[in-house]
C-alpha cells in the first residue's frame, strides 16, 4: 500500500478541523461566557434606550446578536436569580434561596449537578469570577475563612474561582482564589460576625469622619477602604479589596482565564460588581456619565465587556463564544449608600417603561436585558420571546447535544432556537419572585396574587403596597406600567392563573 504523502496528510487534517469548526463538533461546543450585571434593569444600557450612559460595546454585540424585550431573570434579588441561573430550578422551591449574608453556608446541594458541573463534565474547562452571594462551607459547622474555604463554587462545578464571598457591601470585604482568601497573611486572620462586632476597627457608625460615602445604619458595619459595609470584619488587612480596582481585577482574572484556553472549550461565569453598591468606581470613570456613581458603574461595566470581547478577538476565540449578558434584579437607586443616584438620574429610566425594580414583584423588578452573541450562529435582531434564566441550563444542555445531569433543576426548558434567534417562540408562561412571593406572566398578561409588593422609594424609604384577593391582574402591552387592575373584569383570567400556580409552585 502506498503511504500517503506528507502533504496529502496536512490536506487530509487541515479540511478535518475545518469541517469540525464549520458545523461540526467545534461549533457544538462553543466557548460560553454568561455576563451577569448586578442591579442593571431594563432600561439601563443604551441599546435599550438608557440616556446619560453610553453602553458602546454591549450595544454592539447586540447589534450583531439577538436583543431580547421579554426576557426575565428568576427573582428581583440576587441570590435567587444566582441560585436559578446556576441550577435550573426556580428559586422559592428552595427556602434558603434569599439575600444572604457574607457569613452564609453554601446554599446549593453539591450534590446536585449545576450548568457548570454539567459542563466541566462534558469536556469544558469552567471558572467563576466576580461576585459569588450562594453562600460558602457548610451549615454543620462555622466556617473558617483562614482554612480552605468549602464546599464552595469548585464543589457546585467551577475549576477555578476568583470571587467575593457575598456582595461589596458586606464583609468579608476579601477575593477568595479556588477556596483561599488571597493574600492571607496567617498572624492577621480574618474573623466575620453579622450578629455583634468583631475586633476593634472603626464602623461606620462609630467613626463616620472615616467615610468617602454616607451611609445608612444597615451599611455601617465595618469599614473597608472608607466604605462601611453590612456585617463586622477583623483581620486580614492585606487581603482587602480596594473599591476603585475591582472590576480590574475580576476583568484581570477573566482575560486571564480565557487566555489560557484556546485548546480546550470553556465556560466562564463572569459576575462583575457593577451596578451593586456601593458605587465606588475607578478614577478613570468617575464622572464619565452624567447619572453620577450609578451611570459611571454601568460604563465601567461596559467597558470590561469591551476589554473581554477584545482580548476574544485577538486570541481568535470570539467567532467561537457564545456569549450572554444579562442582569439579577431589577435597578435601584439608593440601596443604602448616599450615592446621588436618584438626584442625577434625568431622564434615565433605569427599568425602561416598567414599574418598579429590585426588590418588587412589578416588571421592572425581573424583566432584565438580555442579549446573546455568536457571530456566524445567532440570527440577529430583536426578539419578544417569553424566555428566563432558569432555561439557559437546558437550553446550554440542548446545544451541545448532552442529556442535563440527573438532578438538576427541572423549571428550565430548552429555548435553544429562541435563544439563538431562529425562533420567536418562548416559553407559555413565567414565574416572576420577588421577597419569596411570586407573580406569573403570560402572554400579555401578568398576574400578581395576593401578599405584598415592596420597593425602595426614596433616599432611606421603602415602599410597601398590600395585594388584597383576588390579586391583580395587568395587561401589560396596553398598561405597561401596571396601573389598571383588570382582576375584576377578568375572573376567567385570573382562576387560570391561579391554576397554573396551584400547579407549579404549590405552597
Ligand atoms: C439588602 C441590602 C442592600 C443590598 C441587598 C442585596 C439593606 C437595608 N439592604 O438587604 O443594600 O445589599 O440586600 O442585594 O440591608 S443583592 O443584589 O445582592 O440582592
Ligand atoms: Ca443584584
Amino acid at each position: 500500500m502506498r503511504r500517503a504523502s506528507s502533504l496529502t496528510v496536512v490536506v487530509a487534517v487541515t479540511l478535518l478541523s475545518l469541517l469540525l469548526a464549520k458545523g461540526g463538533e467545534a461549533a457544538e461546543r462553543p466557548n460560553i461566557i454568561i455576563i451577569y450585571g448586578d442591579d442593571i434593569g431594563f432600561g439601563d444600557f443604551s441599546c435599550y434606550g438608557g440616556v446619560g450612559v453610553d453602553t458602546a460595546n454591549i450595544d454592539s454585540l447586540a447589534k450583531s446578536g439577538v436583543r431580547f424585550l421579554s426576557a426575565y431573570c428568576s427573582a428581583a434579588t440576587c441570590t435567587p436569580s444566582r441560585y436559578s441561573l446556576l441550577t435550573g430550578e426556580y428559586a422559592f422551591r428552595n427556602q434558603s434561596a434569599q439575600i444572604l449574608p457574607g457569613n452564609a453556608p453554601l446554599i446549593i446541594d453539591p450534590s446536585r449537578p449545576t450548568i457548570a458541573t454539567f459542563l466541566r463534565d462534558n469536556g469544558y474547562s469552567t471558572a467563576l469570577v466576580g461576585k459569588w452571594h450562594l453562600g460558602l462551607g457548610s451549615a454543620e459547622e462555622p466556617l473558617d475563612w483562614n482554612a480552605q474555604i468549602e464546599p464552595g463554587p469548585k464543589e457546585v462545578g467551577f475549576d477555578y474561582s476568583f470571587n467575593m464571598a457575598a456582595t461589596a457591601d458586606r464583609v468579608p470585604s476579601v477575593y477568595i482564589e479556588n477556596g483561599r482568601i488571597v493574600n492571607l497573611d496567617p498572624n492577621d486572620p480574618v474573623q466575620v460576625n453579622y450578629e455583634e462586632m468583631v475586633g476593634n476597627e472603626p464602623t461606620g457608625i462609630s467613626h463616620p469622619e472615616l467615610l468617602k460615602v454616607q451611609a445608612d445604619e444597615q451599611h455601617s458595619g465595618t469599614i473597608v477602604n472608607g466604605v462601611s459595609r453590612i456585617g463586622f470584619m477583623t483581620g486580614g488587612k492585606k487581603a482587602r479589596f480596594t473599591d476603585e480596582n475591582m472590576a480590574d481585577d475580576y476583568l484581570g482574572k477573566a482575560i486571564e482565564f480565557v487566555d489560557q484556553k484556546r485548546e480546550q472549550p470553556f465556560f466562564l461565569y463572569y459576575a462583575p460588581n457593577e451596578n451593586h453598591v456601593p458605587r465606588v468606581v475607578h478614577r478613570r470613570f468617575q464622572g464619565s456619565t452624567s447619572l453620577g456613581p450609578r451611570g459611571d458603574a454601568l460604563a465601567l461595566f461596559d467597558w470590561c465587556i469591551g476589554r473581554l470581547v477584545e482580548s476574544l478577538k485577538a486570541n481568535g476565540q470570539y467567532d467561537n463564544t457564545l456569549i450572554i449578558i444579562s442582569s439579577d434584579n431589577g435597578p435601584v437607586q439608593f440601596d443604602g449608600y448616599w450615592e446621588g443616584a436618584i438626584e442625577n438620574q434625568g431622564e434615565h429610566k433605569a427599568a425602561g417603561p416598567w414599574r418598579g425594580g429590585k426588590y418588587s414583584r412589578w416588571e421592572g423588578g425581573t424583566r432584565m436585558p438580555l442579549i446573546v452573541s455568536w457571530p456566524g450562529n445567532v440570527t440577529p435582531g430583536i426578539s419578544d420571546a417569553l424566555v428566563s434564566q432558569v432555561d439557559i441550563y437546558a437550553s446550554v444542555a440542548a446545544l451541545i447535544g448532552q442529556p442535563m445531569l440527573e438532578g438538576a433543576g427541572a423549571d428550565g426548558e430548552n429555548l435553544l432556537p429562541a435563544l439563538l434567534g431562529k425562533s420567536q417562540q418562548g416559553r407559555d408562561f413565567v414565574i416572576q419572585e420577588a421577597l419569596t412571593q411570586i407573580a406569573v406572566r403570560k402572554g400579555n398578561w401578568k398576574y400578581i396574587p395576593p401578599g405584598n409588593i415592596t420597593e425602595r422609594g426614596g433616599i432611606g424609604e421603602w415602599i410597601r403596597t398590600t395585594v388584597d384577593e383576588p390579586g391583580l391582574l395587568f395587561h401589560l402591552s396596553e398598561d405597561p406600567g401596571e396601573t389598571k387592575d383588570l382582576a375584576a373584569d377578568y375572573p376567567q383570567q385570573v382562576a387560570e392563573f391561579q391554576a397554573i400556580i396551584h400547579r407549579v409552585a404549590p405552597e
